[in-house]
């Protein structure tokens, strides 16, 4: 009964197409559950600080071609890498709220034509998320909020493509809110989605891995 009575921590992932607004509601929330007094930190895949994060940064910004097979697994060992870390830190009482995750990792390579079930197969075995927190909104809408950044996969027509592979990907963990709502109706949904998965992995809630 003594490890049994440190309450882990939640692993939210937010999911969606470029220009969805993941990144700014999961500051939101990171900033949000902090202020309800609870251990949280907000984590991003890619996680471009790493060696490894380092080239996959520098794959997004073309300056370095890689094939995809070869780029699929790097993106994927990046979570790997980490996947100590995450673990310890849910098992700790710490909440994560995270940008992307493994359904990016499949859906954006299987745009690319890569077998589905073959993109999946490395993802297997990482934590799997307690919730996924998926910013829908269709590619045409995503690309006229200002724009893309100009990073490889920033082109409407394969982003079509990553929307219909996320959408395969859908499971029970998963929750859709549609993100053409305001800004502030999507956070209010959000932290009542997030509240609500932390205080059941409070309660007992067992960490369990993908797929
Ligand atoms: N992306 C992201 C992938 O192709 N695979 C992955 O595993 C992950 C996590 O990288 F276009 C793509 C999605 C996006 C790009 O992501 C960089 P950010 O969130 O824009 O940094
Ligand atoms: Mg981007």
């Amino acid at each position: 009964a003594i490890a049994a009575d440190v309450r882990r921590g939640a692993l939210i992932v937010l999911e969606g197409l470029d220009r969805s607004g993941k990144s700014s509601q999961c500051s939101r929330l990171t900033s949000f559950l902090h202020t309800q007094g609870l251990s949280v930190e907000a984590w991003r895949f890619p996680d471009r600080s790493t060696p490894m994060g380092k080239m996959i940064s520098s794959y997004l910004s073309s300056q370095m071609d890689l094939d995809d097979a070869s780029i699929h697994l790097l993106f994927s060992a990046n979570r790997w890498e980490k996947r100590a870390l995450m673990e310890a830190k849910l098992r700790a009482g710490t909440t994560l709220v995270v940008d992307r995750y493994s359904y990016s990792g499949v859906a954006f390579s299987a745009a690319k034509g890569l077998d589905l079930d073959w993109c999946k197969a490395p993802e297997a075995g990482l934590p799997a998320p307690d919730l996924v927190l998926y910013l829908d909104i269709s590619a045409e809408a995503a690309a006229e909020r200002g724009g893309y950044g100009g990073e490889r996969y920033e082109k409407v027509e394969f982003q079509k493509k990553v929307e219909q592979n996320f959408k395969s990907l859908q499971d029970s963990t998963w929750q859709n809110i549609d993100a053409t709502q305001s800004i502030d109706t999507l956070e209010s949904i959000i932290r009542g989605a997030a509240l609500k998965v932390v205080n059941d992995c409070h309660s007992g809630r067992e960490l369990s891995h993908m797929w």
